[in-house]
């Protein structure tokens, strides 16, 4: 008996350890929100010089203005580290050339999941971060504590310095909208959301739940684009595409009975964005198409990617530069046996069989974590 009650008191003591601190850690950042970040010494923010969406782009401080060149969406890649990628560019920061000196600038480059693009991002307990470059292990400052705009962001030894402390600010959606009928986003037109919330009217449009016939949110025509949209919970059955489209940063709060249906033929693109809680499916291809998912983040459903069930037409998927975690049963699942995956710059953790009956598999510097 006492053995029992001390092995239960043990357990109590470690149950509420992880249970605080698994708060302390999800209070400060969740990969479907944006952030943006600012230090401690200047009280301004980081962001993308100039909105530049180039490799290359520097990334220094300015006055907080709210732009999406300084909001940023941090993203769990495992292992205990994190990419900080751009809304705006949607390009990773890095530090650049694996550099590790004192002073080496810091900049944005396409995702090609390299060390020098992750960072740990340590809790501070005074209501700010420091954030350590995983290739490096130097932290983030303001060059020379400069209090100026376009002062430059750089890495350099931990100091403890308050240049190097860094406060996470939530960037909620200015407005939830909800959606009675389809939107409908005319050929070769573009919706731009601005960072909307975008929810289903549960009797007008779906609820949201498993059953079948429930409308879009979007409805994409050949060679719509769709971005900087949140769709929230009830999500019907989000975005139906009919022929070429490109949906960018797009993140999917609560998918509804699936996040996007590839409808008619064509090239879809996925760029940047967010998804999860899938019963099932998070995108279905129901015709013949090339579908690229680029800097996407996929998190907790059935299967990321299923082409319809018992067809044999031919798909092409290409993922790259991505994190897919705790699917159920495949990252991509087919019956047609011309249907190809090729896989590169992506790193992905708990995805069940991975590839499900896909017969065409290429895959080039992932990582299973
Ligand atoms: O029997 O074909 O859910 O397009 C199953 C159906 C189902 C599709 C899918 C979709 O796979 O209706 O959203
Ligand atoms: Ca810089
Ligand atoms: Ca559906």
């Amino acid at each position: 008996m006492k053995k029992i009650v001390s092995l239960i008191a043990a357990l109590v003591v470690i149950f509420s350890t992880f249970t605080v601190m698994n708060t302390a850690y999800a209070a400060s950042y969740d990969s479907s929100k944006t952030y943006k970040l600012i230090n401690r010494y200047s009280g301004k923010a980081l962001e993308v010089y100039e909105w530049s969406t180039a490799d290359g782009g520097n990334i220094v401080q300015y006055d907080d203005l709210g732009g999406a060149n300084q909001q940023w969406r941090i993203i769990d890649v495992g292992e205990g580290y994190h990419k900080i990628v751009n809304v705006n560019s949607l390009k990773a920061m890095e530090v650049y050339n694996w550099s590790n000196e004192n002073g080496a600038n810091v900049a944005q480059w396409k995702d090609w999941n390299g060390a020098s693009q992750q960072w740990q991002i340590v809790d501070l307990g005074n209501g700010y971060v420091k954030i350590i470059n995983r290739h490096s292990k130097k932290a983030l400052e303001v060059y020379e504590s400069s209090k100026n705009n376009g002062a430059n962001v750089v890495q350099y030894e931990d100091l403890g310095g308050e240049n190097q402390q860094w406060k996470l600010v939530e960037v909620k959606p200015p407005e939830t909208i909800t959606v009675n009928a389809t939107i409908v986003v005319p050929a070769g037109e573009t919706f731009d959301g601005k960072g909307k919330r975008y929810v289903a009217n549960p009797d007008t449009v779906g609820d949201g739940s498993q059953a079948e016939g429930q409308k879009a949110v979007f409805r994409l025509e050949d060679g719509a684009t769709l971005k900087n949209v949140i769709l929230g919970a009830p999500a019907a059955d989000g975005v139906h595409t009919y022929g070429d489209a490109l949906i960018q940063n797009v993140v999917w709060e609560d998918i509804g009975e699936d996040a996007m249906t590839i409808k008619e033929s064509g090239h879809v693109v996925i760029k940047g964005g967010f998804a999860q809680h899938g019963s099932d499916k998070m995108f279905q291809i129901n015709a013949p198409s090339q579908f690229d998912i680029i800097n996407f983040t996929a998190r907790d459903a059935g299967k990321m990617i299923r082409q319809l069930g018992g067809s044999t037409f031919k798909t092409s998927v290409y993922i790259e530069g991505s994190v897919i975690t705790n699917m159920n049963e495949a990252i991509f699942r087919t019956d047609s046996s011309t249907s190809e995956v090729k896989m590169v710059d992506t790193r992905y953790s708990d995805v069940g069989r991975k590839w499900y009956n896909v017969k065409n598999v290429t895959e080039s510097n992932n990582f299973e974590f």
